[in-house]
């Protein structure tokens, strides 16, 4: 590969497969299903097809917690959908989401089922189905929905830009790092400030809002993601990391965190979950204990 600095883009762009990214064997410049594949469905009125990153975990915290505010009707099947293996682009898949990336929701408790993705979708359906984890007074919901969209718009910057660039590209580039190392600084003051007001992000309540940006910038604060707390000084933020303490200690963050996880400690990982008992007797080191 040519030093970042010589790179003369050519009059076309063209699809370089192997381009030496961590992703390269699953990116591609087109979108469909690359196979066939059905989904499987269980008992459940709410299919739910994820993987345990940030974005993931979002969808799976929210249905934790709304089991826990005693919502019957949010109990959930949730498939693991392996992203590295391509499973987002089995025909299945691509009809829950025509954008082949988790999370995937289908509702099948209607007459109709209907598909949900994008994880700020999901989480807003579920709020409104539920009525809960959402204020329905206006300046309330308007702050609410304002910081829900907040993530949606500023997590790229983190994922796909610094998180890319800093722990991912085959080439460390330090015009990309500082970009986008400043601009997450930005966004995390940016938290902080707000956390400074109030307890959570809309105000006195845990809703939403939190929900979507604690899987990101909370598991960032506790350098949970990239190896880049030191880097970016993340202890320094003072209100981020109290809150971001608080809500780790959730028991619907806990178990939301286990589902669909297929790294890390065999005890933490709950690669489907079809029951509340799932928590206790399917995570991986009890199937392997009594494999
Ligand atoms: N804006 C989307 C982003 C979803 C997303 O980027 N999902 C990633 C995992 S965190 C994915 O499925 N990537 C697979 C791929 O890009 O092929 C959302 O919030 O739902």
């Amino acid at each position: 590969m040519s030093d970042s600095n010589e790179y003369i883009p050519p009059k076309v762009w063209t699809w370089n497969k192997d381009n030496g990214g961590k992703f390269a064997s699953i990116n591609r410049p087109v979108s469909g299903p690359t196979h066939d594949k059905v989904l499987p469905t269980g008992r459940h009125p709410l299919q739910l097809y994820s993987l345990a990153t940030p974005n993931g975990v979002k969808v799976t915290v929210m249905l934790e917690e709304l089991l826990a505010l005693g919502h019957a009707g949010a109990e959930y099947d949730a498939w693991l959908i392996r992203i590295n293996d391509g499973d987002q682009f089995g025909s299945g898949f691509v009809e829950v989401n025509p954008n082949s990336k988790i999370p995937a929701l289908m509702d099948r408790s209607g007459a109709q089922p209907v598909r949900v993705f994008e994880s700020g979708a999901i989480l807003m359906y579920l709020a409104e189905k539920f009525g809960a984890l959402l204020p329905s007074e206006a300046s309330r919901r308007a702050e609410c929905l304002a910081w829900l969209f907040w993530q949606m718009g500023s997590a790229p910057y983190l994922g796909g830009g610094f998180g890319h660039f800093y722990a991912y590209a085959p080439v460390k580039i330090e015009y990309a790092i500082d970009r986008f190392a400043m601009e997450v600084k930005r966004q995390l003051d940016v938290l902080d400030k707000r956390l400074a007001q109030s307890e959570f992000l809309a105000g006195d309540h845990y809703t939403i809002a939190d929900i979507a940006v604690w899987p990101w910038y909370g598991t960032l604060a506790q350098g949970a993601v990239y190896g880049a707390g030191e880097f970016l000084q993340v202890q320094a933020y003072k209100h981020v990391q109290r809150w971001t303490a608080q809500i780790a200690q959730r028991p619907a963050v806990r178990r939301g965190q286990m589902v669909n996880r297929a790294w890390g400690e065999p005890s933490g990982q709950l690669h489907e979950r079809h029951d509340a008992s799932d928590f206790e007797t399917r995570t991986q080191d009890k199937i392997g204990a009594a494999g």
